[in-house]
């Protein structure tokens, strides 16, 4: 019997929600098999724990979840604190300090889920962003002068390294090989006007796809990239994009499949050197909190792709009882029509998986 050390931060508003969902999945599925368990540590941090100590995270917090297989993540934000103080205090900190240097974003439109492009496209939505996941236009580089005076000046600049550049490729390139689609990789760029940054960016590209001349390749502006999401969403199979651009045209992507509801992440360090982090896309939703309304098939999604990472399997019985569950309609939260409680859809998904 193999155990893993899972780290969960539920952090703020529906992450505590969610995440108890996605852990009685976890466990329904390790019941399953028979052969894995999951040993579960609990940190309190988050916006809660920032207003009563004024850090998101202990001092100490890097070397404390460096003892674990995987960090599991609910959702960060909080009304009362500003978003650049939870974001930058614990996601960002995490993802930088651990390497996570690819943020891997699914979009796939299961059978049963509502697509807003229902009845106008095509279905067949099954595509996934590489979002570079630790620099770029996320770096944290930047400042303001003359702060509050008529002369006021905001910095922030963007890092490309080649070296990290080249692993973000690559892994695309890699992925874009290994996944059973269409052999295509996309890279998404804005280098017309970003003519630093996204031109090196458009560069290492190139210079990759050199190496895999099996894959089919295209270079599209982020800006047309949103018009053709819409317009043939089916045209994709692999896209590599910046921190900036990957968090953006992935919430148009979560969209697509039916909601944020549905949208699920991995930060991978793909070497193992550090634990790489699981997480919903979707952000803490205040105003959902404390009422069990939250739809927890994202993170349900997320623990699956930690399986998928741990243990190096396809944990496809997870979207299996999913897509039952959305064909069947009876047990879905109201973002999808329904009357079923966050609980109530965690206990329909474990009832799937056993049968
Ligand atoms: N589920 C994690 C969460 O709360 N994400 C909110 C967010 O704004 N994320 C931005 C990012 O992924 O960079």
């Amino acid at each position: 019997m193999k155990t893993y050390k899972i780290a969960v931060i539920p952090g703020d508003g529906i992450g505590g929600e969610v995440m108890t969902e996605g852990i009685k999945v976890l466990d329904c599925y390790a019941s399953l098999k028979g052969n894995i368990k999951f040993a579960y540590e609990t940190f309190p941090w988050g916006c809660e724990y920032y207003l009563k100590t004024g850090k998101m995270m202990d001092d100490d917090g890097l070397e404390k979840l460096k003892k674990f297989d995987a960090i599991l993540l609910g959702a960060v934000g909080f009304p009362n604190v500003p978003d650049h103080i939870s974001l930058h205090g614990l996601l960002i900190n995490i993802r930088q300090s651990f390497n996570q240097y690819i943020n891997l974003r699914p979009v796939k439109l299961l059978p049963g889920a509502p697509c807003p492009l229902k009845g106008k496209g095509p279905q067949d939505i099954d595509f996934v962003v590489v979002r570079e996941n630790v620099e770029g236009e996320y770096s944290g580089v930047g400042g303001i002068r003359f702060p509050d005076k008529p002369e006021e000046i905001a910095l922030q600049t963007s890092v490309f390294t080649r070296k990290n550049t080249e692993k973000v490729m690559e892994y695309a390139f890699q992925l874009a090989e290994e996944r059973n689609g269409k052999r295509k990789l996309t890279n998404v760029t804005k280098s017309n006007a970003l003519n630093y940054s996204m031109v090196f960016w458009d560069k290492i590209f190139n210079e990759t796809a050199l190496k895999h001349q099996d894959i089919q390749t295209e270079t599209i502006h982020v800006d047309a990239i949103t018009m053709y999401f819409i317009q043939k969403p089916e045209a994709y199979d692999v896209l590599v994009a910046s921190n900036l651009f990957g968090d953006i045209i992935t919430d148009l992507g979560a969209a697509l499949q039916g909601g944020l509801g549905f949208a699920a992440s991995g930060n991978l360090n793909p070497e193992g050197e550090y634990p790489s982090m699981f997480e919903p896309v979707h952000g803490s939703a205040p105003v959902l909190a404390g009422k069990g309304v939250a739809n927890p098939i994202a993170m349900v999604w997320t623990v699956k792709m930690m399986l998928d990472f741990l243990l190096k399997v396809e944990a496809d019985e997870i979207i299996t009882a999913v897509t039952q569950l959305l064909q069947e309609g009876e047990s879905l939260t109201p973002d999808l029509g329904g009357t079923a409680t966050t609980q109530e859809v965690g206990d329909a998904i474990c009832g799937k998986l056993a049968k």
